[in-house]
């Protein structure tokens, strides 16, 4: 009899023990991570952030179910320096990438290890479908960046259509590529890109997964479906992008569903930086794409996570895109300490209140003549060959009232914080053009007099003014 309970009793310890292995194992194999990226959309553009122009249903239930960052930012406020810093989890004023557009043979640093060979490390398979815009030559490609798979243009913007006479011919870097060979598409390109993730999903649900879904809507050209603008009753191709680009991530997490991938998938949408062109809303924000003003690098940021992030929630202390490196290789088991120093931090901590304290006191951007930084609400804005705007943002989220004539003692303070930041950073590897370094100049310190955005007329004035000052020279034949 007492052996006999003996034998019951191990045999009762062994079954616990084999149905926790089991179940631990089912409870928490490593999550997937996807990075939802959309290319220059507004702040305000979007159903959640509260627009009434467009519909994004997908989009909104994702800050619905998860949580909605209000002070989130990217890198830089245009598209290549802010996707460097995404992939690398480091300023990317590291490794010389802050212009814009890197010329041929430029892209990021080859010694810069990227987010896709981190997860790959982890057991991950990799993928990254549209845009890239880190450089043209092979050593810079996707698949040889840490992507097992790569579907979509090395450039930063192309057609929505497929056209052979146009990005579409042979050779050209706006051709949508998969792995390395060009391709055709019949359709919209956001469909397409929506549909190589559904596939790409569907045919990895029984390994962890890590994907890079770079969206080029609402990029220009504004070239929507004319359904998309339908149905939600418009004739404008930048919001019929935007709804576009949310169907497509409605069939993503219609699959993720379909799979019951949902629960243990890690989803982040973001913005590579702030909306520009004749109809986007970056309000209350004040500037826009290219520019230090919050429009430029303040974006709508979400991370969804079901049960590990708190739903439905906002936090509203500073966080960066370079966290989403940090954040998602810790969640899938991989070391934050690395060769290169990583600028990014796990936020999971501190916005599930484990950790106290911020993600950052300071955030930091640069980009050839212009720079910013962020101490708390503080923002100091320096503009070579003209000086400093300081803003508070706690009562001036717009940007609209410079205040460094009135608190010279916070410009000094907040200056000596950005040169000391930069004393570790490289010069830039490539410039941009006059054209676009004379904009700057003119848009910020008009903007800083007049406490706005002085508009698209201004801009093309501006630009108007260069030309007539600047003929362009006849190209010798
Ligand atoms: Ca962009």
């Amino acid at each position: 009899m007492k052996l006999k309970t003996s034998i019951q009793l191990i045999a009762l310890l062994c079954g616990l023990l084999i149905s926790s292995v089991v179940y631990s194992k089912k409870k928490n194999p490593k999550p997937n991570v996807i990075i939802i990226l959309a290319d220059d959309l507004g702040y305000e553009d979007l159903g959640y952030q509260g627009s009434k122009r467009v519909k994004t249903p997908f989009i909104d239930r994702l800050a619905e179910q998860g949580m909605r960052f209000t002070d989130g930012h990217v890198s830089a406020s245009v598209c290549s320096p802010s996707r460097a810093g995404l992939m690398t989890g480091r300023y990317q004023q590291r490794f010389g990438h802050e212009g814009n557009c890197p010329p041929d043979p430029h892209g990021t640093d080859v010694n810069e290890k990227m987010i896709g060979q981190a997860m790959q490390e982890q057991g991950y398979k990799t993928a990254c479908f549209g845009k890239w815009h880190l450089g043209n030559m092979e050593e810079h490609y996707p698949t040889n960046r840490g992507f097992d798979e790569f579907w979509g243009l090395r450039e930063g913007s192309r057609s929505y259509w497929y056209n052979e006479n146009k990005n579409d011919s042979p050779g050209s870097h706006k051709g949508i590529e998969h792995n390395g060979k060009q391709v055709k598409f019949d359709g919209h390109l956001t469909d397409k890109i929506g549909d190589q993730t559904v596939r790409f999903i569907e045919s990895n649900k029984k390994n962890p997964f890590f994907i890079y879904l770079s969206f080029t809507a609402p990029h220009g050209p504004l070239e929507s479906k004319p359904e998309d603008m339908e149905a939600i009753g418009t004739d404008d191709n930048y919001l019929g992008l935007i709804y576009g680009m949310d169907r497509n991530i409605g069939k993503v997490i219609n699959t993720l569903e379909k799979n019951k991938l949902l629960e243990n998938t890690i989803i982040w949408f973001l913005s590579d930086n702030g909306g520009i062109g004749p109809t986007y809303s970056n309000y209350p924000l004040g500037g826009l794409k290219g520019f230090k003003f919050e429009g430029g690098h303040r974006v709508p940021f979400i991370l969804y996570w079901k049960d590990h992030v708190p739903a439905g929630q906002t936090y509203d202390e500073m966080v960066i895109s370079l966290d989403i490196y940090a954040t998602s290789v810790a969640a899938a088991g991989g070391s934050l300490e690395q060769p290169l120093p990583l600028d990014g931090v796990n936020i999971l901590p501190y916005i599930n209140g484990e950790k106290a304290g911020v993600p950052h006191e300071q955030l930091y951007w640069r980009k050839l003549d212009c720079a910013a930084m962020r101490d708390g609400f503080w923002k100091l804005i320096r503009v070579d060959n003209y000086g400093f705007a300081l803003y508070n943002l706690e009562n001036d989220i717009a940007e609209t009232k410079d205040l460094s004539h009135a608190m010279p003692e916070k410009v000094v303070e907040l200056t000596h914080k950005l040169e000391k930041w930069e004393e570790d950073k490289v010069d830039p590897l490539w410039q941009e053009g006059d054209a676009v370094k004379y904009m700057r100049l003119m848009y910020h310190k008009e903007c800083i007099r007049i406490g706005k955005n002085p508009g698209n007329s201004y801009l093309k004035k501006v630009k108007d003014d260069f030309n007539k000052n600047n003929p362009k020279k006849k190209k010798k034949k």
